[in-house]
């Protein structure tokens, strides 16, 4: 039986997506034999309602080589990330020397923001990326103790698309404890199960997403750890987001709108194993409609291209069983994974240019979070009779 990484209590698994492959592991064409697979399956704690992966991906394969991922490749991910950083100098930021840390900081778009605010910053990121001032090393109670015993307490200590992958969450709370002063706050953001749900994002669950956090799950964790879920807002990047404040046990008065959103969910029954019992359906029904849209598609002497080579399109790949044969190429901006094959399903990546060269007659849109701002960027591929395919929340044709 699994346990719960945060409560230890029974987690009773929904779904399983079986063989998949790390998300972010491009092989080259000719070394795609060695690839690393694992047992992809989801399930709920029976007691903290914590939705997460069944089986752990060992750490030696977790953290492989050359993550190409680039947040800032995406102007609006470029704009949410300085917004941030404004909100954030206007709210918490705002004593006499205040001091922000961000775990795994990708580009650095936050903290640089930040920086040239006059506001001290940190990276806490094992690979040494971002462009910022960078502490190489996992965020734990002991280098949260080598940064404060450098730098002071931190007044925020800032997250995105990352706690959600960190399996062992005692250990990012026991580094808060060390980090943050007493009205310091955690903020992070993550995909929300209620969005997920709510559109059948069944592509965000892949390796590096070891958790699926509600406003109740998040509450009951921060509890346990000693702290206080005091704020919750919804973003609406990467199909649906939820950036949660959490602070000291009893140093703020939390929102309404946390208890609000713990109502909502309770209503909904994300914590209730028959509502993903009937997302797994739907699951099953996308991969039965997709499949069967490409293979009429091609036998009818359509083209097909897939935009975006995302993490997320690994499982959608992998589970629907797309290769080659269905969609012969993939266009992505992503210099580290043009002239690579996608993981496992073996789709070559190729640079943004190729999808012109011809356009295809249709477009799979595996970066369908990022939707607005690539077909308005790719206005001439509709205009030359060009049509996408999504997924979300149902397969479809626009
Ligand atoms: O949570 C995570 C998110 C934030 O980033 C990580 N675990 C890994 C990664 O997931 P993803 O790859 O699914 O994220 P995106 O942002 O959906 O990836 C978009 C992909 O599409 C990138 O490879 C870049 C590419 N792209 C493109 O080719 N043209 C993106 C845009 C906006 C474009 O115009
Ligand atoms: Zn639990």
């Amino acid at each position: 039986m699994t346990r719960c990484r945060v409560c230890d209590q029974a987690v009773q698994e929904f779904f399983d997506f079986e063989r998949q492959p790390l998300s972010s592991a491009f092989p080259l064409p000719g070394e795609a034999d060695g690839e690393f697979f694992f047992r992809l399956a989801v399930g709920i704690c029976s007691s903290c309602t914590l939705v997460q992966l069944i089986e752990d991906v060992p750490q030696e394969h977790a953290h492989h080589q050359g993550y190409p991922y680039h947040s800032a490749g995406s102007s609006v991910m470029h704009k949410h990330f300085t917004q941030t950083a404004y909100d954030l100098l206007e709210t918490e930021l705002t004593g006499p020397d205040p001091f922000v840390v961000e775990i795994g900081a990708n580009d650095g778009v936050l903290l640089r923001t930040c920086g040239d605010a006059g506001v001290r910053h940190l990276a806490v990121e094992p690979s040494g990326a971002g462009g910022v001032r960078v502490h190489r090393a996992f965020f734990d109670a002991a280098s949260a103790a080598d940064i404060r015993a450098e730098n002071g307490p931190a007044d925020v200590v800032y997250a995105a698309n990352t706690i959600c992958g960190v399996a062992d969450l005692a250990a990012v709370f026991a580094g808060l404890d060390v980090l943050l002063g007493p009205d310091g706050v955690l903020v992070f953001e993550d995909p929300y199960l209620g969005e997920i749900v709510e559109r059948t994002a069944f592509d965000q669950i892949y390796d590096e997403h070891v958790f699926f956090f509600t406003a109740r799950s998040v509450r009951s964790m921060a509890e346990r750890f000693g702290f206080e879920l005091v704020g919750v807002e919804r973003l609406p990047v990467h199909g649906g987001q939820i950036r949660y404040t959490i602070a000291h046990a009893g140093r703020r008065v939390p929102s309404p709108a946390v208890a609000e959103l713990v109502r909502e969910e309770t209503g909904r029954g994300l914590a209730d194993l028959a509502t993903l019992e009937d997302f797994a359906a739907k699951v099953r029904g996308i991969r039965t409609d997709l499949v069967a849209l490409l293979g009429d598609l091609r036998a009818a002497g359509n083209t097909i291209a897939g935009y975006g080579a995302t993490a997320k399109s690994s499982t959608v790949a992998n589970y629907c069983g797309l290769g080659p044969d269905l969609v012969p190429f993939v266009c992505d901006t992503t210099p580290g994974k043009q002239g690579r094959v996608t993981p496992g399903s073996h789709i070559p990546v190729r640079p943004a240019a190729a999808f012109a060269d011809p356009y295809p007659d249709y477009a799979l849109l595996f970066a369908w979070n990022h939707a607005e701002e690539i077909m308005a960027k790719e206005r001439a591929f509709r205009a030359a009779g060009g049509r996408w395919i999504l997924y979300v929340p149902t397969v479809h044709i626009v």
